[in-house]
């Protein structure tokens, strides 16, 4: 009776079976044939691939009861580094579990030797332990796990420690008798690129702050070094302003209750810098600020319809003296809240017809000699708005178009390119670099896109140094980021859309340019993924199969 009652539903909603089956059809995409259940990879489960690695076929056991990390004695940090004694808690307990320590069965005749102890290494005289990571950090390491009673991680500054306390953490696995085990291995790791982001959008959604915990630390695992937090936009001003606190008053979604106060973004910054992790903010403008207006009169332009004001707001107003007033002391905030040498300043999809619209607009267009070409009107704003933030001491990240439009940017500008098919953003990789500007890819990583099939591979297949260019010009490509878009988005599917698709992306930022063979990526990271559910983080499948711990 019920099920019949559904099928009429289903039936009477438009959901009968030839349609669904032709949109099936439609949205499928070809990916390349895998071996479909998930083989063991001569690299075990290490994700992303490290620069050099041997692992060879002796194995050690390791104890829970007797395993520590510790610092070497001839490190430059000890004790007193909490990022480092922070994050051996963190990787004793993802190796063994918070659980009760279980003793190695040291009775065992002619069972292989143990290892006792990680000890970690910084080498170079100021660790870094109380700064902050930064596009020029090393984030190099070498790890060795040989037959001595101890393996050595050792790192120029606590960056690479942190990252190879990682890797160590991923050469760990159980035997078939459930011993935890390492192979006698031996690393030399260091990232391809300097910048490898991901870009999370609270504005469409507002994401608790656990969320944003929970999934930097899993760029952790990954080995992705930037947040950029795309922090508000139209739909919402979630971002608590000293100066300014209306804007988030009338502009945060209702109730009050979301918003970032200061307190919430330093915990964000600091939780991020623990784990060697950037805190980039973005304040997108002219364009994608209908919820700015809500709390700063006179900011947005006033559209017009005819000669009357049609009561509706377009991007920031460009031609008062008070916009650039308020910009400086709102930019001079932002430097002092968050401390990353690189603002993200938008300048993205600026709509022109409320400027058109409007009488004011258009004699200034006039005065100043624009023409028709709105596009002055916005170079106009962006300069002026460059200028504010250079006197905050800040560089700045700016999306393609201000570079498209021609804005005289400062020789250092990051531009982020977002836009058009393949042969369009090499294209414009191209034009960035040849004009000496450093670039940062994302286009083929815009992860709110979602499609039946394995998409993870093509966002691995992309290369962000694959255009025509000369080698200059592929080195000023300092990495890329992988964007999550809020529109479809929020705190309960966040998780799951991100991990392990983003995977995808950071083993391209981080491994060597040779690695691409699919099918060992394909077994390393069904291997990572399961991984990351261990640790309690709801990754989504590659495709069929289990994991192990499902026994358990
Ligand atoms: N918001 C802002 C967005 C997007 C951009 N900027 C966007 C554009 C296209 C897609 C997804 C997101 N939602 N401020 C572009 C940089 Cl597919």
């Amino acid at each position: 009776m019920i099920t019949t009652t559904l099928t009429l539903l289903l039936l009477s909603l438009g959901f009968c079976k030839g349609g669904l089956q032709e949109n099936y059809i439609d949205d499928f995409e070809e990916t390349e044939e895998v071996e479909v259940f998930a083989q063991p990879s001569k690299y075990g489960s290490l994700w992303p691939l490290p620069q050099k690695v041997q692992i060879s076929e002796v194995s050690f056991k390791l104890s829970s009861s007797s395993f520590k990390i510790v610092d070497a004695k001839q490190s430059s940090a000890g004790a007193s580094c909490s990022l480092l004694q922070d994050a051996y808690r963190r990787y004793f307990e993802y190796m063994f579990g918070s659980g009760k320590r279980q003793q190695l069965n040291k009775g065992r005749r002619g069972g292989p030797s143990e290892v006792t102890e990680l000890q970690v290494w910084i080498t170079s005289p100021d660790s870094e332990c109380d700064g902050y990571p930064s596009v020029s950090s090393d984030e190099s390491y070498e790890l060795t796990v040989t037959d001595q009673p101890y393996a050595v991680l050792k790192a120029p500054k606590v960056w690479g420690a942190l990252h190879g306390l990682e890797t160590f953490s991923q050469l760990v696995y159980e035997d078939q008798y459930g011993a935890k085990s390492i192979n006698s291995t031996s690393i030399n790791d260091f990232p391809r690129f300097a910048h490898r982001g991901i870009l999370l959008d609270t504005s469409r959604h507002f994401l608790p702050i656990k969320v944003i915990l929970a999934n930097l630390e899993v760029m952790a695992w990954n080995k992705i070094n930037v947040f950029h937090w795309h922090i508000v936009d139209d739909q919402s001003f979630p971002y608590l302003s000293r100066t300014f606190p209306q804007l988030s008053q009338k502009g945060a979604f209702q109730p009050y209750t979301h918003v970032y106060t200061p307190a919430d973004v330093k915990m964000v910054i600091e939780f991020a810098r623990l784990r060697g992790i950037r805190v980039v903010p973005e304040f997108d403008t002219p364009g994608h600020t209908q919820s700015w207006g809500k709390g700063q009169p006179d900011l947005l332009t006033p559209c017009y319809s005819g000669s009357k004001p049609s009561g509706t707001f377009g991007p920031v107003n460009p031609i008062l003296n008070t916009t650039y007033e308020f910009m400086t002391q709102f930019f001079k905030e932002i430097s002092t809240v968050f401390p990353d040498a690189y603002v993200h300043l938008g300048g993205d999809e600026v709509d022109f017809s409320c400027w058109k619209s409007n009488p004011d607009i258009q004699k200034f267009m006039e005065q100043q000699g624009f023409g028709q070409d709105y596009k002055k009107l916005e170079s106009f704003y962006i300069q002026k708005l460059l200028d504010i933030v250079t006197t905050t001491k800040k560089g700045y990240m700016i999306w393609q178009e201000v570079f498209d439009n021609g804005v005289k940017l400062k020789p250092d500008t990051l531009i982020h390119v977002w836009k058009g098919n393949q042969q369009q953003y090499q294209n414009e990789m191209a034009m960035v670099t040849s004009s000496g500007y450093k670039t940062l890819l994302s286009t083929p990583w815009y992860l709110n896109r979602i499609s039946y099939g394995q998409d993870w591979q093509g966002h691995y297949k992309a290369d962000p140094q694959d255009f025509k260019g000369t080698e200059a010009q592929k080195k000023l490509v300092i990495g890329g980021e992988a964007c999550l878009w809020g529109e479809y988005v929020d705190a309960t599917n966040l998780t799951p859309r991100l991990w392990p698709r983003a995977s995808a992306v950071a083993e391209r930022l981080w491994s060597a340019k040779d690695v691409t063979d699919i099918n060992d990526a394909y077994n390393r990271l069904s291997a990572h993924r399961c991984r990351m559910v261990d640790r309690g983080i709801p990754a989504e499948p590659l495709f069929y199969g289990f994991c192990p711990h499902e026994y358990k």
